[in-house]
């Protein structure tokens, strides 16, 4: 025996560990819509830097695009530049023929984890479905609901999170521009096509605050500007994160 189990202790457990922080996290510094790398790398550099930061991720597992690799097979391809956020996150990449060769895994679970250590509330199976305002019309928080209703299409009503600044970290997606986008608010640009060596300064270049409230990251921003896709390259993500986790602080500090 490992021990005594009851039943109704776990479930217990459960909701009172699990309600407790969803309390906590409804009022924030910076919420990130998606947990893909620039959105992870965002939240625990913010974190890191003692703010309060909530990450709504719609899957089960934070990670995005990473898990796949380029067509499934799960290596990413990152730059040189980028060796230091790797040795922060607790990967010793080595270097082949000028490029840093990771297993996709191995990227997507230390990202999480050092996320998590950072003190990120991570919230999966949270898909937001719609931005707040508050009455200067700047952006101040997302509209939530369950994944699950989303998928099987079940209106049901749904809860409102607020915070100093959003992030829009949903990559091809752009889901908070684009609820920006289809009331006429803001215009989207839509990604050109692929071109690695473009893509990856395009995204750098293009994380910003687009909209008052609203700082876009990864390919969220290639749809903004119209600038170009890539493929399984990945070092503009995490620096994307990094300059985007950079302009919240600044105006965090304001
Ligand atoms: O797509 P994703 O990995 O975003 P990223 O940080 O990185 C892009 C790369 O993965 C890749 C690439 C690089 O070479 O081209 O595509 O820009 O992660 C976006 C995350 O957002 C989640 C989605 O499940 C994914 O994990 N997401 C999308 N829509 C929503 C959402 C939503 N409505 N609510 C919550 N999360």
């Amino acid at each position: 025996m490992i021990g005594n189990i009851s039943d109704l202790e776990v479930t217990r457990l459960i909701i009172r560990d699990y309600f407790d922080m969803l309390q906590e996290s409804l009022d924030s510094d910076v919420i990130i819509v998606g947990g893909g790398p620039s959105g992870l790398v965002a939240g625990y550099t913010l974190a890191d830097q003692g703010r309060k930061v909530v990450i709504m991720e719609k899957r089960m597992a934070p990670g995005g695009g990473i898990w796949g690799g380029g067509k499934g097979f799960n290596r990413v391809v990152l730059e040189r530049g980028v060796a230091e956020i790797l040795s922060e996150i607790g990967i010793e990449a080595t270097e082949v023929d000028g490029y840093l060769v990771v297993p996709s895994v191995l990227l997507a679970s230390a990202l999480i984890k050092k996320t998590v250590e950072s003190g990120v509330t991570l919230l999966n199976l949270f898909t937001v479905e719609d931005v707040y305002f508050n009455e200067k019309r700047e952006l101040a928080g997302v509209v939530v609901n369950d994944t699950a209703y989303k998928q099987i299409n079940l209106h049901v009503d749904p809860l409102t999170f607020k915070s100093k600044l959003v992030m829009d970290s949903t990559g091809h997606e752009a889901v908070v521009c684009n609820c920006l986008a289809k009331r006429g608010i803001i215009q989207l640009k839509g990604e050109e096509p692929m071109n690695a060596q473009l893509g990856e300064q395009g995204v750098i270049d293009g994380t910003k605050e687009v909209y008052p409230g609203l700082i876009v990251t990864g390919m969220a921003c290639a749809q903004f500007h119209g600038t170009c896709r890539m493929g399984p390259i990945f070092g503009g993500m995490l620096l994307s994160g990094k300059k985007a986790a950079e302009i919240a602080l600044a105006k965090l500090t304001k």
